[in-house]
């Protein structure tokens, strides 16, 4: 009888402006005859929503019925950006929006640029995590993300005297893609004790009591496949207080306003993400916020197991859960406590469960990176947690001991608690123990964790447990949907658009790399791209950039390992260089136009004096009759997921230039080589196995090698006196002597590089980069031969589509089979 009544959704344009017209009228109470953009957005966006909607009912349907392993992707970040574009893409209706649409007198890219951005994320570990749930929907496999429902995303970044500013990003006032599940919550315990008794066969049991309450209460958002019904969720909690007799009871005393704090107490705890990316701060309302949706996310993920009523042996047999980073850790103790306090199994039985459900993923090398939470904080905070911590060290350690009985150094060098003043958790090493494979996200990267942090646990488990999965991009976003204009060029030499569903098929475009009418229309796409940006650019910062210059991009966030520094002392040197050049010999130089852009953490004092910097030098260069078009410096505002939607499509050539062995893999540096823009860049990271694809001819590498890193750092702290290179001495000269405002403000960046160890070796690099931007600068000027290789570029990235990482991950580490919609 249901049947009947359930509606399939709009097909046609007719239809589509009906369903439209019907929310906007209906659904947001508004007057067709003040109708505009944002109302618009509001309509599109309910209708598609509609259309998602019955099918991911069915999908969580099928996947309940089928009673196969689901995969649990936890993660603290999210960067997921706009939705309904790609909502319209997969569910391939996009042309008939956009003809219904300009029915009712809107341009869909206008409607499309209404919808806020869901930041919920700092950078690359965020992306990757969207990535993924886009190729986990697109493959069809059974996945769910677990998140946290941030009131403020990431903040809004304003440029203002060429400082940054941070504004709140508050992006919940009209959401239509979440839907909240009030009849989906948790309680979430704090603090308390923990009560020893007599367990039934006499043993000691251990109980949580006491503490306070908070609430999770669920909120899905769908996520569609490409071309495909199936349609995955992620959940996010969102904290409040809990509706228990005790507020009421002080509410009942007059207590109004101390039980109104309480509710605001409890709702501080999914208020606000995080900014830092790559360091850890220890703060108590971040682990707050860890053990708050690791325990509701756990609670979720064992109810659902238990209604199929299987024996706990089973678990691991329907449920894989991936730790993105160290941030979930807690997941392995919540589980470990529930099994072995509330479901009364033996610790071994237990652990052997929760071991060959987790697998951790680390991404980054960063010392300051690296989680630990001190024990007296724990101790506080999540008392039996603490324990089961000690008890799961304990085991460890004498597993150790047995295994290498005469090294008591290795014990204290692995020990999950480190001996230090507080005592910490390092919650690396539990992870690791907790999981059954750790990889790491390119080569290089996991080869580094193989030797250095995890180094003895590779001695403990063997090779075997330690494995890599580089990085990937959904080529739905990265190349159809930000370059719809390439994507279809592509598109009509390969017969169709399979190669976004399998992008290894791309190959077939090298036998056009030297096709004069195929270059043409390749060359024409990028400029448009180029004249977009440069539009965005004139819009936002009122300076007009030539898009007929070289367009060179640095964007990602601020940190001083991926050496934006580098770059920008590399652009003063250029300045420098043009102002001594006699009119002919500029005549000779192609024009460029250096691009940044980027956040920093509001903490990270060094980051926010690079971006002064960069803004400074812009200010001198961009003013400078004398220089002209021959040199830009643009600072673009807020880089976000959607700026990087128009920002990647127009570069000519990239910048990934962090110290070699510091960026554990990069994925921008495979958004902008799959968009037909060429790299500059260091041996690190993914750009490694970039160059093996896409062969050592078509990328511009520079600089030190990882292995030879320690030594430089090496000779800079304890070496003879450095000489600095010649033409970074003049760099610094010019900074020094005001050259771009008051040298004060640069002094300790200026420092940190001269007299204070330049750990990142910026110093070590700067002439080889210099000289690797001079053959840029070469290569630039034969347009032909460029092309070339930005064509033969593109053809050979089919290893790097998210949907190849996805499949090493369900076959390598999850064991999960797809469940195909029939
Ligand atoms: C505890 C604070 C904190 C916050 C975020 C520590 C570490 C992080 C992230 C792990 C940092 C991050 O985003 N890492 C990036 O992950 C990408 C996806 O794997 C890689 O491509 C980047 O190289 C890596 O820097």
């Amino acid at each position: 009888a249901w049947k009947k009544h359930t509606k399939k959704g709009f097909t046609t344009k007719d239809e589509f402006e009906d369903e439209t017209v019907r929310h906007i009228e209906t659904t947001l109470a508004r007057s067709l005859f003040n109708c505009d953009e944002l109302a618009a957005y509001s309509g599109t966006a309910l209708a598609f929503r509609d259309r998602l909607i019955v099918e991911w009912n069915k999908t969580q349907q099928r996947q309940t019925f089928a009673d196969q392993k689901r995969v649990y992707y936890l993660s603290l970040e999210f960067l997921m950006g706009r939705a309904l574009d790609n909502a319209m893409l997969n569910v391939g209706l996009k042309d008939v929006a956009k003809d219904g649409l300009k029915d009712l007198g809107f341009r869909i890219e206008d409607v499309i640029s209404q919808e806020h951005d869901a930041a919920l994320g700092n950078g690359g570990l965020g992306r990757l995590a969207a990535c993924f749930l886009d190729s986990l929907a697109t493959m069809n496999y059974p996945a769910w993300g677990y998140a946290l429902r941030y009131r403020y995303g990431i903040f809004k970044q304003q440029i203002i005297d060429g400082y940054q500013v941070e504004i709140p990003d508050y992006w919940l006032d009209f959401n239509p893609w979440e839907f909240p599940r009030h009849d989906v919550t948790v309680e979430i315990q704090f603090y308390g004790w923990v009560r020893k008794y007599q367990g039934e066969n006499g043993k000691t049991k251990a109980s949580w009591e006491g503490g306070e309450i908070v609430e999770a209460v669920a909120y899905d958002a769908p996520i569609p496949g490409y071309k495909t019904a199936t349609t995955n969720n992620l959940r996010l909690w969102s904290s409040k207080a809990a509706s228990g007799e005790f507020d009421f009871q002080k509410f009942n005393n007059g207590e109004y306003e101390s039980s109104v704090g309480d509710q605001q107490r409890a709702e501080t705890i999914s208020a606000v993400l995080y900014p830092n990316d790559n360091l850890d701060r220890g703060k108590e309302l971040r682990l707050k916020q860890q053990y708050f949706w690791c325990a509701a996310s756990l609670y979720d993920i064992v109810r659902r197991f238990k209604k199929s009523e299987k024996a706990w042996s089973a678990f691991p047999d329907m449920v894989a859960i991936q730790l993105n980073d160290t941030h979930p850790t807690l997941a392995i103790v919540e589980l470990q406590r529930i099994l072995i306090d509330i479901e009364a199994l033996e610790w071994d039985e237990a652990w052997t469960i929760v071991t060959n459900t987790f697998g951790y993923t680390n991404h980054t090398v960063m010392p300051e990176a690296l989680e630990k939470w001190s024990v007296p904080l724990m101790q506080n905070l999540l008392p039996r947690h603490l324990q089961i911590i000690y008890d799961i060290n304990m085991n460890f350690l004498q597993m150790v001991e047995r295994k290498f009985p005469k090294d008591r150094e290795m014990l204290s060098r692995v020990s999950i608690i480190e001996e230090s003043q507080p005592k910490m958790v390092r919650m690396a090493y539990l992870a690791t123990i907790g999981s059954h494979k750790v990889n790491g996200v390119a080569e290089l990267h996991s080869d580094l964790i193989r030797t250095t942090v995890f180094r003895d646990f590779v001695s403990i488990y063997g090779p075997d447990k330690f494995t890599n999965v580089t990085n990937g991009i959904t080529p739905r976003r990265w190349l159809h949907q930000a370059n719809p204009r390439l994507s279809e060029l592509i598109a009509s030499k390969l017969g169709g658009y399979e190669f976004l569903t399998d992008l290894t098929l791309l190959n077939k475009l090298e036998q056009f790399a030297d096709d004069k009418e195929f270059k043409k229309e390749w060359q024409e796409i990028k400029y448009a791209n180029k004249v977009r940006l440069a539009q965005h650019i004139g819009n936002t910062t009122g300076i007009s950039v030539n898009p007929k210059a070289l367009f060179d991009i640095q964007v990602k966030r601020i940190h001083e390992y991926k050496r934006q520094q580098l770059n920008i002392l590399g652009v003063i040197h250029r300045y420098l260089t043009i102002k001594a050049m006699s009119p002919e010999e500029r005549k000779k130089l192609a024009p460029r136009v250096s691009i940044f852009g980027g956040k920093a953490a509001p903490g990270y004092w060094m980051a926010k004096t690079v971006i002064h910097l960069v803004c400074s030098v812009g200010e001198v260069v961009n003013h400078d009759k004398d220089i002209g078009d021959l040199l830009k410096v643009i600072y673009i505002e807020d880089y976000n997921v959607s700026k990087a939607e128009i920002i990647t499509p127009a570069s000519d050539i990239s910048e990934h230039i962090s110290t070699a062995g510091t960026e554990a893999s990069g994925t921008s540096n495979m958004k902008f080589v799959l968009n037909g823009g060429l790299i500059i860049g260091t041996c690190d990271g993914a750009n490694i196995e970039i160059t093996r694809e896409i062969g050592e001819s078509n990328i511009f590498l520079f600089g030190n090698l990882a292995e030879d890193v320690e030594d430089l750092r090496h000779a800079h702290t304890y070496g003879n006196s450095f000489t600095l290179d010649p033409d970074l001495s003049r760099v610094f000269t010019a900074i020094r002597s005001g050259t771009f405002g008051d040298a004060a403000r640069f002094n300790a960046l200026c420092n940190s590089i001269v007299d204070h160890g330049d750990y990142y070796l910026v110093s070590d690099d700067f002439s080889s980069y210099v000289k690797t931007q001079e053959l840029v600068d070469e290569a630039y000027k034969d347009q032909e031969e460029w092309v070339a290789k930005c064509i033969q570029s593109v053809s050979r990235m089919g290893f790097f589509s998210s949907d190849r990482c996805i499949q090493e991950y369900a076959d390598m580490i999850w064991n999960v089979e797809p469940l195909v919609p029939q």
